[in-house]
C-alpha cells in the first residue's frame, strides 16, 4: 500500500503493516511529522519514533510510548489512531495548536517489534521481548522491569522463564536502552505518558515503593482530571492512583526511571477493558478507546504546556 487513506483505523494490524503505515504517514505529513530510527531490537528490527514538530531545536517534549509488551494490541492501535488525530487537530483544536506551537510530541507505536512479531507468527500472548543468553533457556526479558530505577526489587524476576523477569542488568535489552540514550540525549522530555492495557487505570509513579513523589498532589489531580475527560467520552470508568497503591509494586519500569530521571509529569494508562476479553479486545473496541484515551492524553499535554 502507497497512501494511509486505505489504513484501516479499526482493525488490528501486522508489524510490517504497521511500518507501511509509518512511511506513508510521514511522506503524507512531512511539514510537521518525520520518522526517527532510535536503534535496533534484539533481532535487528528498527525501532521507529514519529516526531511530530512544528520547528525550533530541542523544544520541550512530550514521550508517548506504547506496546511494550508486545500482546496489548490495542495500545498500538491507540497509537495509530492518535498520531493521526494530532494531525488532523492541528489547524483546528486550539490545545493542539498551542502544545504544537511550543513543544515536540514523540510516539514510539511499537516498542517490542520482536515481541510483536511473534504475537502475530507463534504466540498471541506473549508479552516479553524475544532476548536470549547463552546457558539460559527461557526467552524474553520484561521490557517494563529493566529499566534503572529500581532495578531487581519487589514485583519484578530473577528468573529468566518468568513473566516478569527484569533481565540481567539494567538496560540490558536493546529495546529499553535505546529509549533511556534517545530521551537522556534529548534532554528536555517534560512529560512521558507509557501506555498498557488492559485493566481501565491512569497510575503515575512509584510502582517500585509505596513512598510518594514529590509533585504526588499535582500528579493526583491531574490524573483525577483526564480520568475525568476520558470518562465524558464514552461514559467508561479508569481508577487512578500510583502504582503500587493502585496496581502493585513493581520495579524496574518506564514511569519510576523517567521520574527520576527529572521528567516530573510520569504517566502510565492501563486501557480497555477490565478482563471480559482483556489483551483480545475486540476490533470494534479500537475506535472508541482511542477517542477516550486522547482525551486524557490531550489533558495531560496541556497542563505540561502551562507548567
Ligand atoms: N501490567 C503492568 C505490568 O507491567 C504496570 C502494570 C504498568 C506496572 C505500568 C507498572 C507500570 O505489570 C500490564 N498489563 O502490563
Ligand atoms: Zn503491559
Amino acid at each position: 500500500e502507497r497512501s494511509t487513506s486505505s489504513f484501516s483505523y479499526s482493525s488490528y494490524h501486522t508489524l510490517e503493516e504497521i511500518y507501511t503505515w509509518i512511511d506513508n504517514f510521514v511522506t503524507e505529513h512531512s511539514d510537521i511529522v518525520s520518522k526517527l530510527q532510535i536503534g535496533h531490537s534484539f533481532e535487528n528490527r528498527s525501532i521507529l519514533v514519529l516526531k511530530f514538530s512544528t520547528g525550533g531545536s530541542r523544544r520541550p517534549a512530550i514521550w508517548i510510548d506504547s506496546g511494550i509488551h508486545s500482546r496489548e494490541w490495542i495500545t498500538h492501535a491507540t497509537g495509530i489512531w492518535i498520531a493521526r488525530k494530532i494531525v488532523s487537530e492541528y489547524g483546528k483544536d486550539r490545545i493542539v495548536i498551542d502544545i504544537l506551537n511550543a513543544m515536540d510530541i514523540f510516539l514510539e507505536i511499537v516498542s517490542n517489534p520482536d515481541g510483536f512479531a511473534y504475537t502475530h507468527s507463534m504466540n498471541r500472548l506473549w508479552r516479553k521481548n524475544k532476548s536470549s543468553r547463552p546457558g539460559i533457556f527461557c526467552i524474553g526479558v520484561d521490557l517494563n522491569r529493566n529499566w534503572k530505577s529500581g532495578f531487581g526489587g519487589n514485583g519484578s524476576n530473577n528468573n529468566p522463564c518468568s513473566e516478569t523477569y527484569h533481565g540481567p542488568s539494567p538496560q540490558s535489552e536493546p529495546e529499553v536502552a535505546a529509549v533511556v540514550d534517545f530521551i537522556m540525549s534529548h534532554g528536555n522530555v517534560k512529560a512521558l505518558i507509557s501506555i498498557h492495557s488492559y485493566s481501565q487505570m491512569l497510575m503515575y509513579p512509584y510502582g517500585h515503593s509505596l513512598e510518594p513523589v514529590s509533585n504526588q498532589e499535582e500528579l493526583y489531580h491531574l490524573a483525577k482530571d483526564a480520568v475525568q475527560a476520558l470518562y465524558e467520552v464514552h461514559g467508561i470508568e479508569y481508577i487512578y492512583g500510583s502504582i503500587s497503591a493502585t496496581l502493585y509494586v513493581a520495579s524496574g519500569i518506564t514511569v519510576d526511571w523517567a521520574y527520576d530521571s527529572g521528567i516530573k509529569y510520569s504517566f502510565s494508562f492501563e486501557l480497555r477493558d477490565t478482563g471480559r476479553y482483556g489483551f483480545l479486545l475486540p476490533a470494534a473496541q479500537i475506535i472508541p478507546t482511542a477517542q477516550e484515551t486522547w482525551m486524557a492524553i490531550r489533558t495531560i499535554m496541556e497542563h505540561t504546556l502551562h507548567h
